[in-house]
């Protein structure tokens, strides 16, 4: 476990289309017009390029929650609680739950990934291995450079009437975002296909991949897109997540 606070980005991807069963659940429960997002916590703004698609756990239960008049954060109750003490929410200290919703019920939601190469959004799709007890209980995947994203999503793709989505929405596009010397500009699936790893359940393998992926893309890899291409990570990451803070499209999130 973290000794350390662990400072991460927060990012907002806005609700473009509900998936039916979270259409029913918020029904009548938010302000007609109101602005509802799914805050993914991550790591990694400079990856941000190569999102393509929202993981949530399919067994866990979000909150709907007000963060002032006009907008809405899915995340935890765990998250929200967090978030009210650390100024996130127009009201200080306390949390206002308009619904509840599984995470399920989610699955095939549209919304909008800021930064994303895929500017037509996203769908929001299962993760059986997502922690209640880190971030907001959100990940944004981005499989170009995340083992974790990559062997989800190719499962995903093997097996999507088993897991109940269309196949089209696990197969979106993964373009090379970072550079690297050891393992090309697609990090993830090139490290995947070397450990051997077969799917998200080979869990030690991933472990080892995660650190390879992290250790080279941050400390060797360049920037192929967006206004800080060509810079190196390590130096790029900071002027991203600035970036995306004064759009107003992610916020410091720290636990
Ligand atoms: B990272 P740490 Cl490109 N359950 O974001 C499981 N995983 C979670 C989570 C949860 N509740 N909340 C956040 N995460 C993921 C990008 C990324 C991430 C890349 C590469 C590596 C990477 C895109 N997914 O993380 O234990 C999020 O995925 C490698 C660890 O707090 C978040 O950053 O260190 C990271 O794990 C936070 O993990």
């Amino acid at each position: 476990e973290a000794v350390n606070p662990q400072e991460y980005t927060a990012l907002k991807l806005m609700v473009l289309e509900w998936a039916p069963k979270a259409a029913e659940a918020i029904k009548g429960k938010i302000p007609e017009g109101a602005n509802v997002f799914l805050v993914p916590a991550t790591l990694r703004p400079e990856t941000m390029y190569g999102q393509t698609c929202c993981f949530v756990g399919p067994k866990l239960t979000y909150g709907l929650f007000k963060v002032d008049e006009n907008n809405y954060f899915v995340i935890t109750e765990r998250a929200a609680r967090n978030m009210a003490y650390q100024g996130i929410f127009a009201k200080e200290g306390s949390i206002e739950k308009a619904a509840d919703i599984l995470g399920s019920d989610i699955v095939g939601t549209l919304v909008n990934a800021p930064l994303s190469l895929h500017k037509e959004g996203v769908r929001v799709l299962p993760m059986d291995t997502v922690l209640p007890t880190k971030g907001t209980g959100v990940v944004t995947s981005v499989p170009s450079d995340s083992p974790d994203d990559f062997a989800t999503v190719t499962e995903l793709a093997k097996k999507a009437d088993y897991y109940g989505i269309q196949k089209e929405w696990a197969e979106l596009e993964i373009f090379p975002i970072i550079e690297t010397q050891s393992y090309g500009d697609l990090c993830a699936p090139f490290l995947v296909k070397k450990l051997k790893i077969a799917s998200p359940k080979d869990t030690k393998q991933l472990e080892e991949a995660k650190e390879l992926a992290y250790k080279e893309g941050f400390y060797q890899g360049i920037l192929k897109v967006g206004d800080f291409r060509g810079e190196k990570v390590e130096i790029a990451k900071p002027k991203v997540r600035s970036q995306l803070i004064e759009a107003g499209d992610a916020f410091a999130y720290s636990e």
